[in-house]
């Protein structure tokens, strides 16, 4: 009796490791991208995201670094002039440290969540001042910890905004000054987005960091966010290497695409391999679940955290 019950236990095993496929194990997206000679692909978080089991499993197997979505812009981290509340950036660092992640800062200027008393500024000494507290004050606290830094995001045609309606272009150059004063170490990358074609945006961005990087270097590299609709990758290994021909590093910093298609995944993976100059790739978000664009449904994990299949046409790819 018992080695009957035996013999159909095992039968009922063997039919059932044969019905129901093994656990998908995944592969690690960051360790492939590195093995192929990058150095990392990244994702984001911030408190909200980096209390979620489902979420952190993910990012912590797949993702080898970390930008903090919202916790370092000018609204969270120094919301009222001179006094930084850095609980929100304190909490991805740590959770960075924790899980050797790699972290790139963002973003230091930027027109947008910026805080009242900032926009308010119309005098050109106070502004340059109050630009070069809020950078000592961030990149200061987390000097020699970050990859990089994203000094400037959106800025590439100098958008009005108070820092270029009060400086003119001059406020770039501020900013990357006062960033390599506060953190010696991290890279300095201006970032953009719509930078994905070999467009008039790109090439304007190809001018600004010559121009500004014709006496001392100050911009180390350009980050082109990469948030892209359903087959809109077709130009973007050009803008990749047109962006690479400044001899600047280049990275895919927020990279989501519209119904995530496999060829697009594919295709901007692709123009990063084929680019040396490009370094790495930053995924903006884990899971559709918490996407900024959910509703486009625009990342490699759907809203339960299971991988779809750009994700398993990207581990192919990087095989
Ligand atoms: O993902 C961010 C979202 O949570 C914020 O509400 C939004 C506010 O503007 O910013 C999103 O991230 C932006 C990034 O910081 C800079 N590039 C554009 C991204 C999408 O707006």
């Amino acid at each position: 009796m018992q080695v009957l019950l035996a013999l159909v236990s095992f039968a009922l095993s063997v039919a059932r490791a044969g019905a129901v496929p093994a656990p998908r194990q995944l592969s690690g997206l960051n360790d492939l991208f590195v093995a192929k000679g990058k150095l990392f692909w990244g994702n984001i978080g911030d408190s909200n995201t980096l209390s979620i089991s489902s979420n952190t499993e993910v990012l912590t197997s797949e993702f080898g670094a970390l930008t903090p979505e919202n916790s370092m812009k000018w609204e969270s981290i120094e919301p009222t002039q001179g006094s930084f509340s850095f609980t929100g950036a304190d909490a991805l660092v740590d959770f960075a440290n924790s899980n050797c992640l790699m972290v790139r800062g963002h973003t230091l200027v930027w027109h947008s969540q910026l805080p009242a008393y900032v926009s308010a500024i119309s005098d050109a000494a106070t502004l340059t001042s109050v630009i070069q507290s809020h950078i000592a004050g961030v990149a200061g606290r987390y000097a020699g910890q970050f990859y990089g830094h994203e000094v400037l995001n959106e800025d590439g045609t100098l958008r009005s905004s108070v820092f270029s309606n009060v400086l003119g272009d001059s406020f770039i150059a501020t900013a990357f000054e006062a960033a390599r004063a506060a953190d010696s170490t991290a890279k300095l990358y201006i970032n953009d987005f719509n930078l994905d074609s070999n467009n008039a945006k790109v090439q304007a961005m190809v001018a600004l960091v010559k121009k500004v990087n014709s006496g001392t270097q100050l911009i180390d590299g350009i980050g082109t966010q990469t948030h892209l609709s359903a087959g809109g990758s077709s130009g973007v290994a050009d803008a990749i290497t047109t962006l690479a021909s400044t001899g600047l590093e280049v990275a895919i910093t927020e990279l989501d695409i519209a119904s995530a298609p496999t060829a697009d995944y594919v295709a901007v993976a692709q123009a990063c391999l084929d680019e040396p100059r490009c370094v790495s790739i930053t995924s903006w978000g884990v899971s559709d679940a918490n996407s900024w664009r959910a509703s486009e449904t625009p990342l490699l994990f759907d809203s339960s955290f299971a991988p779809k299949d750009a994700y398993d046409a990207l581990v192919s790819l990087l095989l």
